[in-house]
C-alpha cells in the first residue's frame, strides 16, 4: 500500500557563498524528492544571526507534502546539506545551507536525531516570519511578539 501524504514545514536558512541562490536551489531540489511536492514557499528574509557570529543569514521556509517518513526524509534534507558543500567544523558556525525539519504532519517524533515539531522553532523570528506568512495558523501572535527585536526582514 502507498503512504498517504502528509504535509511537512522545512526551514531553510544560510550566510555563506550565495544564499539566495543556494536557497533557490534547494526549494526546487525538495520538490524533486521522492513522494515529495511542493506545496508553498515564503518569501526570502534577512536576518541578524541568533546566538551566533558571522554573517547576516537568508532565511526561508517551505511547505510540502511527502510519502517519505520522517526519518527517510530527514536523511534526505541532510543529503541536500551536503550537496551544497555543507561542513560542520563548530556548533554554529556559518554554513552554506542548513535545512531543518520543522513539523511532520501533526506528529511528535523523538529519536536520537530528530525531534519534531522542532525544539527551538518558536524562539526563532527567522522561522516564524516566514512560517506565520505561509502558514498563519501555526503562529501566534504572543510568539510573533516575543520574537520582534531579532532583526528579521522580508527581502
Ligand atoms: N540565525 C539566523 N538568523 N538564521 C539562521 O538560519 C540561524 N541558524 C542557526 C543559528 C546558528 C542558531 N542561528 C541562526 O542554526
Amino acid at each position: 500500500m502507498a503512504r498517504a501524504p502528509v504535509a511537512a514545514w522545512v526551514a531553510l536558512g544560510a550566510n555563506l557563498g550565495d544564499p539566495r541562490t543556494t536557497l533557490g536551489l534547494a526549494i526546487s531540489a525538495m520538490g524533486e524528492l521522492p513522494g515529495t511536492q511542493l506545496v508553498r514557499g515564503s518569501s526570502l528574509y534577512r536576518s541578524t544571526p541568533l546566538d551566533a557570529d558571522g554573517p547576516d543569514y537568508v532565511n526561508a521556509v517551505v511547505e510540502i507534502s511527502t510519502t517519505l517518513t520522517a526519518p527517510a526524509l530527514l536523511a534526505e534534507l541532510q543529503g541536500l546539506e551536503q550537496a551544497a558543500g555543507r561542513v560542520r567544523p563548530y556548533p554554529n558556525a556559518p554554513r552554506t545551507l542548513d535545512l531543518d525539519l520543522l513539523l511532520y504532519g501533526s506528529g511528535s517524533i523523538q529519536s536520537a536525531n530528530l525531534t519534531v515539531p522542532h525544539p527551538r522553532m518558536a524562539a526563532r523570528g527567522f522561522v516564524l516570519l516566514p512560517l506565520q506568512e505561509i502558514a498563519p495558523q501555526l503562529v501566534t501572535q504572543a510568539q510573533l511578539a516575543a520574537v520582534r527585536d531579532q532583526g528579521v526582514f522580508r527581502l
